[in-house]
């Protein structure tokens, strides 16, 4: 089993995204942050559990719904919060918003609005690190709408022919904005498609962090060891609407009680609890530290100055 210390730490990350994403929600409704944003709330098990599996210099790709992926990589939730609110402490001086920010020097290679986009860049990061030979593994996350991209095709087959370092990674909460995924593929197998490129494919419980995790070491290990790619299908939920303006009505309420009960954070919380690596009041107090943790990010967030008007021309490719 998987040591002590690191299930609480996973845990404790788990509940700071889902305080960071619930506090962001409120946010946007009480006006204080513009533009969009794509929780990623319900889905803590898929960062948390895959990123687990990594060694600190390997490498991630994220996509429009990040937040979690780059929180699980080591990802500061104070400049994040930051990007969120415009500030110039924000990890992209605040001109990035939501789905604009990376940090190389923590091996997460960023998020990106066009949906299907990170998966060739993350297959060429995954080139470099053959060629390189640095033994570094690239976690390539991704939803179900993106698996119907040409990008998406395009680069597992190529990464497949190749045999490069990378684990794809797709989280399916079973839409893709509104649509549902009966709508969007006639087969709905998506782990199955691993097999159209000759890679292993597997399907999982992605509210069970301990699935995740498991699958996700056993794909690691395959690409280190110079085996190429896996395609990990990881089933999961987003409780939030796809973005903040979008409240949910295509969805069937029931479905949305079945997937309540399988709340990751409350499967994981109890796991610990039975396992006795926690007690009851050891798990209410991981949940005020990780509320507290967000609040600060908020107050950091708040103090931080906007980005001075002089730099409007930096990091353009054009200037005017
Ligand atoms: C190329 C492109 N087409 C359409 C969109 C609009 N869009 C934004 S998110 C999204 C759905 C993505 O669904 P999925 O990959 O399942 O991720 P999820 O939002 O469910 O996490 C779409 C179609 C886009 N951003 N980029
Ligand atoms: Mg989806």
């Amino acid at each position: 089993m998987f040591p002590v210390e690191q299930l609480i730490e996973h845990y404790r990350v788990m509940l700071v995204i889902r305080h960071f994403e619930e506090t962001l929600n409120r946010l946007f409704g009480e006006g204080l942050i513009l533009g969009t944003a794509h929780l990623c709330a319900g889905q803590e098990a898929c960062a948390v559990g895959a990123i687990a599996a990594l060694e600190p210099d390997d490498l991630v790709s994220s996509n429009h719904r990040g937040h979690g992926h780059f929180i699980a990589k080591g990802g500061e939730p104070k400049r994040i919060m930051a990007e969120l609110f415009g500030k110039a402490t924000g990890y992209s001086g605040g001109r990035g918003a939501s789905q604009h920010m990376a940090d190389f020097s923590i091996g997460f290679l960023g998020m990106h609005g066009i949906t299907g986009g990170m998966i060739p860049v993350a297959t060429g990061a995954a080139l470099s690190q053959k060629l390189l030979n640095t033994g570094q593994v690239v976690l390539c996350f991704f939803g179900d709408g993106a698996t119907g991209s040409g990008a998406f095709h395009e680069a597992v087959n190529i990464g497949a022919v190749w045999g490069l370092p990378i684990v794809y990674f797709c989280e399916n909460n079973l839409y893709a904005m509104s649509t549902p995924l009966q709508q969007a593929f006639k087969n709905t197998d998506i782990a199955g498609r691993a097999s159209a490129y000759g890679i292993p494919g597997v399907q999982i419980d992605g509210n069970d962090y301990f699935a995740v995790r498991q699958a996700a070491e056993q794909a690691v290990e395959h690409a280190r060891a110079g085996g190429g790619p896996t395609l990990i299908e990881a089933q999961t939920y987003r409780i939030f609407g796809h973005s903040k303006s979008d409240d949910c009505q295509y969805r069937p309420g029931d479905e949305e009680q079945l997937w309540a009960a399988r709340d990751p954070l409350k499967l994981m919380g109890q796991r610990l609890i039975d396992g006795e690596i926690i007690s009851e009041v050891q798990a209410e107090q991981l949940h005020r530290e990780a509320q507290s943790m967000v609040s600060e990010a908020v107050e950091f967030a708040r103090r931080s100055p906007a980005p001075d008007p002089q730099t409007i021309g930096n990091n353009l490719f054009s200037q005017f």
